[in-house]
């Protein structure tokens, strides 16, 4: 097939952007459509009826991901893709909703084409993926793959309502499973969030590896003391002892070339001008797509903080959360996105992911890829998060080659690198 045809109305496309990214909260700043609120109901009622307006069969799993299905010829595994449509608070029109919708503008395109595939089309709208208040991000595919644990369900958030309570399928989370051989492949296509293709000057980033996540929770217990007659000596001071550990972090992100670590919360009681603080406590993370760096530096910042704290006399708690390994994209499926892209005559590079995403979780169960495409000025996580309309052409152009590609060509399952 002329692979032109698959090419996706950019008119419906930014339109179909426009009125998802508007379902917003209105009293949170920027494009703000956090998991289980309001805006994001209203935002998945939006995408099940796109989903069947656009031919496919909408279903809610038992965990809330929506999956729409275009029925192939009759291969037993279906073909997936997919993004999610929650948002950071203060976030932006892109981050995820570009996946969904993207998937959606495919199952169009091929109808109106009248292609009709192999495979089954899935397109799905997976629960939550931004990290939430409990603690844990994506929580749609890591219930179809199976990562979801009872630990993870009794997660609270900060008004002690257990991640379980929230959910759909609160009794029975293992109905939401794919079974393994349920999807021959997966490919997402999102923003790359970061300032590589722009710089660059290409069009597409080919996914090879999705960065791993340690995310480390530092409490420090310190003295309080008058602020005008304690001396400098002689304090034990929570805040102070947290500022070192934050830039500890820092330093341990600057050690390799593509990690990254990050400080994104510091709390610090009791919070007068004239009490040196007795508490404080540190968020942390830390990124990269290299197993052996993130292995170290778990060591390295545990050993820094206790160092730090002793110093200062101040005990200190240190808690690791949420480690998500780094995860590789399958090779043959790499290989189909790349010759996709070539043959519609898109330029692209391969490149690792400094993001988390669904695909990471995916990856688990089926063969996997991912396609970038720019993201002005590398800005995402905020309102100023901003991708042309004729750039997600180009890579909803290109997961229609790609999955038209995975219907027909044979690609290994994950043990393939
Ligand atoms: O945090 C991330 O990398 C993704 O946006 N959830
Ligand atoms: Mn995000
Ligand atoms: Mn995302």
């Amino acid at each position: 097939m002329k692979l032109d045809r698959l090419a996706p109305d950019l008119e419906r496309l930014q339109a179909d952007l426009h009125e998802l990214s508007g379902l917003v909260e209105p009293d949170l700043d920027g494009w703000s459509r956090p998991v289980f609120s309001e805006s994001y109901r209203a935002a998945r009622e939006w995408v099940a009826r796109k989903m069947a307006d656009a031919g496919l069969q909408v279903h809610v799993d038992p965990v809330g991901n929506i999956v729409g299905t275009r029925e192939g010829r009759g291969v037993r595994a279906a073909l997936a893709t997919g993004s999610h449509t929650d948002t950071v608070r203060g976030g932006g029109r892109f981050d995820g909703i570009v996946g969904v919708l993207a998937g959606i503008e495919v199952a169009r395109r091929l109808r109106e084409t009248g292609t009709v595939l192999e495979h089954d089309l899935r397109v799905v709208d997976f629960l939550g993926e931004e990290p939430n208040d409990h603690g844990v991000s994506c929580i749609g595919s890591r219930a179809v793959v199976g990562a979801i644990s009872a630990d993870y369900l009794a997660m609270p958030d900060g008004k002690g309502v257990a991640l379980g309570e929230r959910l759909d399928s609160r009794d029975d989370i293992a109905a939401a499973r794919w079974a393994s051989d349920e999807v021959a492949g997966f490919v997402e296509l999102h923003v790359e969030q970061g300032p590589v293709l722009e710089r660059d000057g290409l069009q597409l980033g080919v996914v090879t590896a999705i960065a791993g996540i340690e995310r480390a929770v530092a409490t420090f217990h310190g003295r309080p003391d008058h602020a005008g007659t304690m001396p400098m000596g002689e304090r034990h001071d929570a805040l102070l002892t947290a500022a070192e550990a934050v830039l500890a972090v820092e330093q341990i992100g600057c050690s390799a070339p593509d990690a990254v670590a990050t400080v994104g919360r510091v709390e610090s009681l009791p919070g007068a001008l004239n009490i040196v603080p007795s508490w404080a406590r540190v968020w942390s993370e830390l990124r990269s797509a290299s197993t052996p760096w993130l292995d170290r530096v778990r060591g390295d910042l545990t050993a820094r903080i206790a160092d730090v704290a002793r110093a200062r006399g101040v005990d200190v708690e240190l808690d690791w959360l949420n480690d998500q390994p780094p995860v590789p994209t399958t090779r043959s499926v790499q290989d189909l996105i790349a010759s996709s892209a070539s043959s519609i005559g898109y330029s692209w590079r391969a490149m690792p992911s400094g993001a988390g995403h669904d695909a990471a979780h995916i990856a688990s169960l089926a063969p996997t890829g991912m396609i970038f495409i720019p993201s002005q000025g590398g800005r995402s996580h905020c309102p100023e998060e901003w991708t042309d309309v004729e750039a997600i052409g180009v890579g909803t152009h290109t997961l229609a080659a790609t999955l038209l590609a995975m219907d027909t060509a044979p690609f290994a399952r994950q043990e393939e690198q």
